[in-house]
Protein backbone atom coordinates (compact mmCIF):
# COMPACT_ATOMS: atom_id res chain seq x y z
CA UNK A 1 0.00 0.00 0.00
CA UNK A 2 0.94 3.46 -0.61
CA UNK A 3 1.99 5.33 2.32
CA UNK A 4 1.27 9.27 2.63
CA UNK A 5 5.32 10.57 2.79
CA UNK A 6 5.02 14.48 1.71
CA UNK A 7 2.79 16.97 4.02
CA UNK A 8 3.16 20.79 3.88
CA UNK A 9 2.42 21.71 7.76
CA UNK A 10 3.61 24.70 7.73
CA UNK A 11 0.65 26.82 6.25
CA UNK A 12 0.85 30.52 6.09
CA UNK A 13 -2.78 31.20 4.86
CA UNK A 14 -6.59 29.53 5.85
CA UNK A 15 -6.81 26.87 3.52
CA UNK A 16 -9.75 24.68 2.63
CA UNK A 17 -10.28 20.95 2.50
CA UNK A 18 -13.10 18.44 1.37
CA UNK A 19 -13.45 15.56 2.98
CA UNK A 20 -15.33 12.91 4.55
CA UNK A 21 -13.27 10.33 6.74
CA UNK A 22 -11.18 11.23 7.30
CA UNK A 23 -12.20 14.99 7.61
CA UNK A 24 -8.86 16.73 6.66
CA UNK A 25 -5.98 15.05 4.36
CA UNK A 26 -3.50 17.75 3.61
CA UNK A 27 -2.01 17.36 6.93
CA UNK A 28 -2.13 14.83 10.17
CA UNK A 29 -5.28 15.81 12.78
CA UNK A 30 -5.72 13.57 16.68
CA UNK A 31 -7.19 14.13 19.45
CA UNK A 32 -10.24 16.27 17.82
CA UNK A 33 -12.36 18.02 20.32
CA UNK A 34 -15.52 19.09 18.46
CA UNK A 35 -17.84 22.07 19.53
CA UNK A 36 -20.77 24.25 18.29
CA UNK A 37 -19.95 28.13 18.95
CA UNK A 38 -22.84 30.78 17.38
CA UNK A 39 -24.31 27.76 15.35
CA UNK A 40 -21.28 26.82 13.71
CA UNK A 41 -19.31 23.37 13.72
CA UNK A 42 -15.21 24.15 14.79
CA UNK A 43 -13.15 20.76 15.53
CA UNK A 44 -9.70 21.73 17.76
CA UNK A 45 -7.24 18.73 17.23
CA UNK A 46 -3.88 17.98 18.05
CA UNK A 47 -1.62 17.42 14.72
CA UNK A 48 1.14 14.37 14.71
CA UNK A 49 3.71 15.10 12.01
CA UNK A 50 6.90 13.56 11.46
CA UNK A 51 9.75 14.13 13.56
CA UNK A 52 12.70 16.53 12.25
CA UNK A 53 15.70 14.93 10.30
CA UNK A 54 18.46 13.50 12.74
CA UNK A 55 15.50 13.83 15.48
CA UNK A 56 13.72 10.58 14.55
CA UNK A 57 15.25 8.45 17.51
CA UNK A 58 13.44 10.73 19.97
CA UNK A 59 10.46 10.35 18.57
CA UNK A 60 9.71 6.80 17.94
CA UNK A 61 5.99 7.52 18.81
CA UNK A 62 4.17 10.38 18.81
CA UNK A 63 5.62 13.83 17.29
CA UNK A 64 2.94 16.73 18.37
CA UNK A 65 4.02 20.13 17.40
CA UNK A 66 1.07 22.71 17.99
CA UNK A 67 -2.79 22.98 17.25
CA UNK A 68 -4.87 24.04 13.86
CA UNK A 69 -8.50 25.19 14.70
CA UNK A 70 -11.02 24.08 12.08
CA UNK A 71 -14.28 25.14 10.99
CA UNK A 72 -17.27 23.19 9.01
CA UNK A 73 -17.83 25.57 6.04
CA UNK A 74 -21.28 24.63 3.86
CA UNK A 75 -21.97 20.53 3.48
CA UNK A 76 -18.66 19.42 3.68
CA UNK A 77 -16.12 22.01 3.10
CA UNK A 78 -13.09 22.30 6.57
CA UNK A 79 -11.68 25.09 6.68
CA UNK A 80 -7.73 25.16 8.01
CA UNK A 81 -7.28 28.35 10.17
CA UNK A 82 -3.16 27.30 10.08
CA UNK A 83 -1.90 27.49 13.62
CA UNK A 84 -3.71 28.49 16.91
CA UNK A 85 -0.42 27.64 19.17
CA UNK A 86 3.68 26.15 18.15
CA UNK A 87 4.96 24.31 20.91
CA UNK A 88 7.97 26.77 21.28
CA UNK A 89 5.62 29.97 22.34
CA UNK A 90 4.18 28.39 24.95
CA UNK A 91 5.30 30.52 27.52
CA UNK A 92 5.61 28.26 30.50
CA UNK A 93 6.80 25.19 27.89
CA UNK A 94 9.97 23.24 27.28
CA UNK A 95 11.19 24.01 23.33
CA UNK A 96 11.40 21.46 20.98
CA UNK A 97 9.75 18.41 22.55
CA UNK A 98 6.88 18.32 20.14
CA UNK A 99 4.91 16.99 23.48
CA UNK A 100 1.43 19.14 22.24
CA UNK A 101 -1.20 16.98 23.33
CA UNK A 102 -4.85 16.52 23.22
CA UNK A 103 -6.79 20.32 23.38
CA UNK A 104 -10.07 21.92 24.37
CA UNK A 105 -11.39 24.98 23.77
CA UNK A 106 -14.87 26.00 25.42
CA UNK A 107 -16.90 29.43 25.76
CA UNK A 108 -17.73 31.34 28.62
CA UNK A 109 -19.81 34.32 28.01
CA UNK A 110 -18.48 36.08 24.93
CA UNK A 111 -14.87 34.52 25.75
CA UNK A 112 -13.31 31.45 24.34
CA UNK A 113 -10.87 29.25 26.29
CA UNK A 114 -8.39 27.65 24.34
CA UNK A 115 -6.82 24.20 26.99
CA UNK A 116 -3.59 22.59 26.08
CA UNK A 117 -0.79 20.35 27.41
CA UNK A 118 2.93 20.85 26.71
CA UNK A 119 6.15 19.78 29.01
CA UNK A 120 6.60 22.21 31.77
CA UNK A 121 9.90 23.56 31.21
CA UNK A 122 10.60 23.74 34.95
CA UNK A 123 10.48 19.73 34.96
CA UNK A 124 7.95 19.92 37.52
CA UNK A 125 5.31 17.34 35.73
CA UNK A 126 5.14 14.82 32.82
CA UNK A 127 2.36 17.62 31.42
CA UNK A 128 0.97 20.72 32.46
CA UNK A 129 -2.12 22.28 31.45
CA UNK A 130 -2.01 25.62 29.67
CA UNK A 131 -4.96 28.05 28.97
CA UNK A 132 -5.44 31.42 26.45
CA UNK A 133 -8.36 33.24 25.72
CA UNK A 134 -10.13 35.08 22.84
CA UNK A 135 -12.95 37.29 21.79
CA UNK A 136 -12.70 34.83 18.58
CA UNK A 137 -13.08 31.14 18.64
CA UNK A 138 -9.79 30.22 16.27
CA UNK A 139 -7.69 33.18 18.15
CA UNK A 140 -5.30 34.98 18.01
CA UNK A 141 -5.27 33.86 21.46
CA UNK A 142 -3.44 35.46 25.07
CA UNK A 143 -1.51 32.84 26.59
CA UNK A 144 -1.47 33.00 30.36
CA UNK A 145 2.25 33.28 31.26
CA UNK A 146 2.24 30.07 33.82
CA UNK A 147 0.10 26.78 33.79
CA UNK A 148 -3.17 26.05 35.60
CA UNK A 149 -1.69 25.59 39.33
CA UNK A 150 -2.62 22.31 41.05
CA UNK A 151 -3.17 20.21 37.74
CA UNK A 152 -0.69 17.81 36.27
CA UNK A 153 -1.89 15.54 33.68
CA UNK A 154 -3.30 15.32 29.86
CA UNK A 155 -6.34 15.69 28.24
CA UNK A 156 -8.07 18.72 29.23
CA UNK A 157 -11.79 17.98 29.11
CA UNK A 158 -13.53 21.36 29.80
CA UNK A 159 -17.23 21.09 30.61
CA UNK A 160 -19.79 24.14 32.15
CA UNK A 161 -23.25 23.52 33.56
CA UNK A 162 -26.11 25.41 32.94
CA UNK A 163 -25.19 27.38 35.82
CA UNK A 164 -22.26 28.36 34.38
CA UNK A 165 -19.70 27.01 36.54
CA UNK A 166 -16.70 25.52 34.76
CA UNK A 167 -15.27 22.23 35.33
CA UNK A 168 -11.73 20.75 34.21
CA UNK A 169 -11.25 17.02 33.84
CA UNK A 170 -7.83 15.87 33.17
CA UNK A 171 -5.51 12.62 33.37
CA UNK A 172 -4.15 9.67 31.73
CA UNK A 173 -3.51 6.66 33.94
CA UNK A 174 -4.90 4.66 36.26
CA UNK A 175 -7.41 7.47 37.39
CA UNK A 176 -8.69 10.64 36.04
CA UNK A 177 -9.94 13.68 37.72
CA UNK A 178 -11.58 16.80 37.88
CA UNK A 179 -11.56 19.94 39.65
CA UNK A 180 -14.08 23.13 39.84
CA UNK A 181 -13.11 26.20 38.13
CA UNK A 182 -12.82 29.55 39.18
CA UNK A 183 -14.84 32.26 37.70
CA UNK A 184 -12.06 33.82 35.29
CA UNK A 185 -11.57 29.78 34.30
CA UNK A 186 -7.85 30.42 34.78
CA UNK A 187 -7.62 28.60 38.17
CA UNK A 188 -9.15 25.75 39.68
CA UNK A 189 -11.67 26.14 42.56
CA UNK A 190 -10.56 23.19 44.30
CA UNK A 191 -8.18 20.46 44.52
CA UNK A 192 -8.51 17.89 41.90
CA UNK A 193 -10.55 14.50 42.65
CA UNK A 194 -10.81 11.41 41.13
CA UNK A 195 -13.43 10.62 38.70
CA UNK A 196 -15.37 7.75 40.77
CA UNK A 197 -17.36 5.67 39.52
CA UNK A 198 -15.32 4.37 36.70
CA UNK A 199 -13.91 1.08 35.66
CA UNK A 200 -10.27 -0.21 36.09
CA UNK A 201 -7.87 -0.02 33.26
CA UNK A 202 -5.86 2.69 31.47
CA UNK A 203 -8.33 5.69 31.01
CA UNK A 204 -7.62 9.21 29.05
CA UNK A 205 -9.17 11.57 26.57
CA UNK A 206 -11.83 13.13 29.04
CA UNK A 207 -14.82 14.61 27.65
CA UNK A 208 -17.79 15.78 29.80
CA UNK A 209 -20.97 16.78 28.34
CA UNK A 210 -24.97 16.69 29.64
CA UNK A 211 -28.27 16.35 27.89
CA UNK A 212 -31.51 15.63 29.36
CA UNK A 213 -30.49 16.09 32.70
CA UNK A 214 -27.60 13.58 32.71
CA UNK A 215 -23.70 13.80 32.86
CA UNK A 216 -22.30 11.89 30.39
CA UNK A 217 -18.75 11.33 31.08
CA UNK A 218 -16.83 9.90 28.19
CA UNK A 219 -13.26 8.79 27.87
CA UNK A 220 -10.89 6.57 26.03
CA UNK A 221 -10.64 3.09 28.14
CA UNK A 222 -8.15 0.15 27.50
CA UNK A 223 -9.02 -3.37 28.15
CA UNK A 224 -6.03 -5.78 28.12
CA UNK A 225 -7.68 -7.97 25.79
CA UNK A 226 -9.24 -5.36 23.67
CA UNK A 227 -7.08 -2.20 23.56
CA UNK A 228 -8.20 1.04 23.03
CA UNK A 229 -12.15 1.84 23.46
CA UNK A 230 -14.24 4.80 24.18
CA UNK A 231 -16.62 4.45 26.57
CA UNK A 232 -18.88 6.21 28.82
CA UNK A 233 -20.50 6.40 32.03
CA UNK A 234 -23.32 8.45 33.52
CA UNK A 235 -24.16 10.68 36.91
CA UNK A 236 -26.56 13.31 38.35
CA UNK A 237 -23.83 15.91 39.51
CA UNK A 238 -20.78 16.96 36.77
CA UNK A 239 -18.50 15.89 39.95
CA UNK A 240 -19.92 12.23 39.72
CA UNK A 241 -19.93 9.48 41.15
CA UNK A 242 -20.50 7.86 37.71
CA UNK A 243 -21.99 4.53 36.59
CA UNK A 244 -20.11 3.20 34.02
CA UNK A 245 -22.69 2.47 30.98
CA UNK A 246 -20.62 0.39 28.37
CA UNK A 247 -18.65 1.11 25.68
CA UNK A 248 -19.19 4.24 22.86
CA UNK A 249 -16.98 2.70 20.28
CA UNK A 250 -15.22 -1.19 19.96
CA UNK A 251 -11.73 -1.23 19.50
CA UNK A 252 -10.86 -0.05 15.92
CA UNK A 253 -7.12 -1.24 15.96
CA UNK A 254 -5.55 2.37 16.07
CA UNK A 255 -3.13 2.36 18.83
CA UNK A 256 -4.99 5.25 20.73
CA UNK A 257 -8.42 6.33 20.36
CA UNK A 258 -9.73 9.72 21.48
CA UNK A 259 -12.91 11.76 21.02
CA UNK A 260 -15.54 14.32 21.64
CA UNK A 261 -19.26 13.99 21.12
CA UNK A 262 -21.19 17.16 20.01
CA UNK A 263 -24.63 17.67 18.51
CA UNK A 264 -24.71 19.81 15.72
CA UNK A 265 -27.96 20.80 13.20
CA UNK A 266 -30.09 18.57 15.00
CA UNK A 267 -27.58 15.15 14.92
CA UNK A 268 -25.27 13.89 17.52
CA UNK A 269 -21.54 13.09 16.44
CA UNK A 270 -18.75 11.48 17.57
CA UNK A 271 -15.03 12.81 16.65
CA UNK A 272 -11.89 10.10 16.96
CA UNK A 273 -9.15 9.73 15.13
CA UNK A 274 -7.74 6.92 12.96
CA UNK A 275 -4.56 6.27 10.70
CA UNK A 276 -5.45 4.65 7.25
CA UNK A 277 -3.92 7.92 5.78
CA UNK A 278 -0.28 7.39 7.00
CA UNK A 279 -0.31 3.83 7.60
CA UNK A 280 1.37 4.27 10.89
CA UNK A 281 -1.49 4.61 14.13
CA UNK A 282 1.18 7.33 15.18
CA UNK A 283 0.53 9.81 12.28
CA UNK A 284 -3.27 10.24 12.86
CA UNK A 285 -6.58 11.42 11.23
CA UNK A 286 -9.59 13.08 12.07
CA UNK A 287 -12.63 11.64 11.79
CA UNK A 288 -16.49 11.90 12.63
CA UNK A 289 -19.61 9.59 12.56
CA UNK A 290 -23.02 10.04 13.77
CA UNK A 291 -24.01 8.98 17.01
CA UNK A 292 -27.14 7.93 18.30
CA UNK A 293 -29.14 8.04 22.27
CA UNK A 294 -31.53 5.36 22.95
CA UNK A 295 -34.79 6.62 24.54
CA UNK A 296 -33.32 5.31 27.97
CA UNK A 297 -30.81 8.03 27.54
CA UNK A 298 -27.92 5.56 26.53
CA UNK A 299 -25.87 5.74 23.78
CA UNK A 300 -26.00 3.51 20.92
CA UNK A 301 -22.31 1.94 19.57
CA UNK A 302 -21.15 4.10 16.75
CA UNK A 303 -19.54 1.90 14.05
CA UNK A 304 -16.50 3.83 12.20
CA UNK A 305 -17.41 4.67 8.15
CA UNK A 306 -15.68 6.32 5.35
CA UNK A 307 -18.37 8.02 4.57
CA UNK A 308 -18.36 10.13 7.90
CA UNK A 309 -20.81 13.48 8.58
CA UNK A 310 -21.53 16.22 6.50
CA UNK A 311 -23.66 16.15 3.13
CA UNK A 312 -21.45 17.51 0.26
CA UNK A 313 -23.20 20.23 -2.03
CA UNK A 314 -22.00 22.39 -5.37
CA UNK A 315 -18.83 23.26 -5.84
CA UNK A 316 -17.69 20.76 -3.03
CA UNK A 317 -16.16 17.37 -3.70
CA UNK A 318 -17.89 14.30 -3.69
CA UNK A 319 -15.26 12.06 -2.56
CA UNK A 320 -16.87 8.85 -3.87
CA UNK A 321 -14.54 6.46 -2.44
CA UNK A 322 -15.69 7.06 1.04
CA UNK A 323 -18.90 5.22 0.05
CA UNK A 324 -21.95 3.98 1.87
CA UNK A 325 -22.05 0.63 -0.53
CA UNK A 326 -19.68 -0.49 -2.65
CA UNK A 327 -20.25 -3.68 -5.85
CA UNK A 328 -17.80 -5.16 -7.67
CA UNK A 329 -15.22 -1.99 -7.44
CA UNK A 330 -12.45 -1.33 -4.75
CA UNK A 331 -10.67 1.93 -3.34
CA UNK A 332 -6.97 2.30 -3.27
CA UNK A 333 -4.83 5.06 -2.63
CA UNK A 334 -4.61 7.78 -5.82
CA UNK A 335 -1.56 7.56 -7.22
CA UNK A 336 -0.13 10.03 -9.46
CA UNK A 337 0.36 13.63 -8.42
CA UNK A 338 -2.99 13.73 -6.82
CA UNK A 339 -3.35 15.20 -2.80
CA UNK A 340 -3.50 12.16 -0.35
CA UNK A 341 -6.18 9.86 -0.13
CA UNK A 342 -8.18 7.31 -2.03
CA UNK A 343 -9.60 6.66 -5.12
CA UNK A 344 -12.75 3.95 -6.96
CA UNK A 345 -11.07 1.51 -8.50
CA UNK A 346 -11.25 -1.79 -10.55
CA UNK A 347 -14.09 -0.80 -11.87
CA UNK A 348 -15.41 -3.89 -14.28
CA UNK A 349 -18.40 -3.70 -15.88
CA UNK A 350 -21.75 -3.44 -13.66
CA UNK A 351 -19.39 -2.63 -10.42
CA UNK A 352 -20.93 0.35 -8.51
CA UNK A 353 -20.73 2.56 -6.00
CA UNK A 354 -23.15 4.50 -3.89
CA UNK A 355 -23.14 7.70 -1.87
CA UNK A 356 -25.45 9.11 0.46
CA UNK A 357 -26.55 12.43 1.53
CA UNK A 358 -25.43 14.58 -1.50
CA UNK A 359 -26.86 18.25 -1.11
CA UNK A 360 -28.62 19.18 -4.50
CA UNK A 361 -29.96 21.90 -3.21
CA UNK A 362 -32.69 23.76 -5.20
CA UNK A 363 -31.65 22.09 -8.29
CA UNK A 364 -29.65 24.72 -10.02
CA UNK A 365 -26.76 22.51 -10.71
CA UNK A 366 -26.54 22.16 -14.60
CA UNK A 367 -23.47 20.02 -14.60
CA UNK A 368 -21.68 17.15 -12.85
CA UNK A 369 -17.42 16.87 -13.25
CA UNK A 370 -15.14 14.14 -12.75
CA UNK A 371 -11.72 13.89 -11.89
CA UNK A 372 -10.62 10.60 -13.74
CA UNK A 373 -7.55 8.58 -14.75
CA UNK A 374 -8.17 6.26 -17.47
CA UNK A 375 -5.69 3.81 -19.59
CA UNK A 376 -7.89 2.31 -22.17
CA UNK A 377 -10.63 3.57 -24.68
CA UNK A 378 -13.97 1.98 -23.84
CA UNK A 379 -16.90 2.51 -21.77
CA UNK A 380 -18.97 4.40 -19.58
CA UNK A 381 -20.17 5.69 -16.05
CA UNK A 382 -23.13 6.76 -14.94
CA UNK A 383 -24.98 8.85 -12.41
CA UNK A 384 -27.88 7.55 -10.97
CA UNK A 385 -30.07 8.32 -8.38
CA UNK A 386 -31.25 5.86 -5.20
CA UNK A 387 -29.93 2.59 -6.76
CA UNK A 388 -28.35 1.24 -9.96
CA UNK A 389 -31.35 1.22 -11.62
CA UNK A 390 -32.61 4.48 -10.54
CA UNK A 391 -33.16 7.45 -12.17
CA UNK A 392 -30.38 8.29 -15.04
CA UNK A 393 -29.09 12.51 -14.45
CA UNK A 394 -25.46 12.11 -16.42
CA UNK A 395 -23.53 9.87 -18.24
CA UNK A 396 -19.56 10.17 -18.84
CA UNK A 397 -17.96 8.50 -21.59
CA UNK A 398 -14.24 7.08 -20.89
CA UNK A 399 -11.29 8.45 -22.86
CA UNK A 400 -7.44 7.12 -22.36
CA UNK A 401 -6.55 10.15 -20.17
CA UNK A 402 -2.51 8.87 -20.61
CA UNK A 403 -2.31 6.12 -18.09
CA UNK A 404 -4.25 5.20 -14.86
CA UNK A 405 -2.26 7.31 -12.77
CA UNK A 406 -2.69 10.69 -15.35
CA UNK A 407 -5.48 12.54 -13.82
CA UNK A 408 -8.25 15.05 -15.74
CA UNK A 409 -11.01 16.47 -14.80
CA UNK A 410 -13.96 16.09 -17.17
CA UNK A 411 -17.55 16.78 -17.43
CA UNK A 412 -20.92 16.24 -18.32
CA UNK A 413 -24.54 17.60 -18.39
CA UNK A 414 -27.22 16.39 -15.77
CA UNK A 415 -29.27 15.32 -17.64
CA UNK A 416 -32.39 15.82 -14.74
CA UNK A 417 -33.30 18.76 -12.61
CA UNK A 418 -32.60 17.16 -9.06
CA UNK A 419 -33.29 18.67 -5.72
CA UNK A 420 -32.67 18.24 -1.85
CA UNK A 421 -30.16 15.39 -0.44
CA UNK A 422 -29.61 12.47 -2.45
CA UNK A 423 -28.36 9.10 -3.16
CA UNK A 424 -26.05 8.73 -6.14
CA UNK A 425 -24.78 5.82 -7.11
CA UNK A 426 -21.95 5.50 -9.33
CA UNK A 427 -22.10 2.45 -12.45
CA UNK A 428 -19.52 1.40 -14.62
CA UNK A 429 -19.95 0.13 -17.53
CA UNK A 430 -17.87 -1.40 -20.98
CA UNK A 431 -17.49 -4.88 -22.35
CA UNK A 432 -18.00 -7.99 -19.98
CA UNK A 433 -14.79 -8.96 -19.28
CA UNK A 434 -13.12 -5.84 -19.20
CA UNK A 435 -10.73 -5.61 -16.43
CA UNK A 436 -11.25 -2.02 -15.15
CA UNK A 437 -12.80 1.01 -17.21
CA UNK A 438 -11.59 4.08 -15.24
CA UNK A 439 -10.09 4.98 -11.88
CA UNK A 440 -12.38 7.70 -10.12
CA UNK A 441 -11.17 9.84 -7.67
CA UNK A 442 -14.35 12.08 -6.91
CA UNK A 443 -17.06 14.26 -8.18
CA UNK A 444 -18.50 17.96 -8.12
CA UNK A 445 -21.76 19.18 -9.10
CA UNK A 446 -21.64 22.76 -10.72
CA UNK A 447 -23.70 25.23 -11.88
O1 LIG B 1 -2.21 12.44 21.08
C1 LIG B 1 -1.39 12.12 22.16
C2 LIG B 1 -2.15 11.34 23.18
O2 LIG B 1 -2.60 10.12 22.60
C3 LIG B 1 -3.42 12.01 23.66
O3 LIG B 1 -3.20 13.00 24.59
C4 LIG B 1 -4.14 10.81 24.14
O4 LIG B 1 -5.48 11.06 24.44
C5 LIG B 1 -3.92 9.86 23.01
O5 LIG B 1 -4.78 10.11 21.94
Amino acid sequence: MKKVTTFTLFLVAIQFCFAQNPLVTHMFTADPTARVFNGKLYVYPSSDTYPPAGREKEFPRFCMPGYHAFSLENGSTWKDYGWILKENDVPWGNKDTFAMWAPDCIKKGDTYYYYYPAAPKDGSSFRRIGVGTSKNPTGPFKWEKNYIKGVSGIDPGLFIDDNEKGYLYFGGGKELFVAPLKENMKEIAADPIKVEGLPAGYKEGSFAFKKDSIYYFTFAHVFPDEGYTIGYATAKNPLGPFTYQGKIMDNINNGTNHHSVVKYNGKWMLFYHYWDLSGFNKLRSMCADYLEFKKDGTIKKVKPTKRGIGNPTIGEEIQIDRYNEIDGAKTAYVGGNEPAGWMVTETTMMSSVKFNGVDFGKGTATKIKARVASGQRIGSFEIRIGNPKGKLIATFPVKYTGGWNSWTTIETELTEKVTGLQNIVVVFKSDWGSTKIVNLNWLKLIE
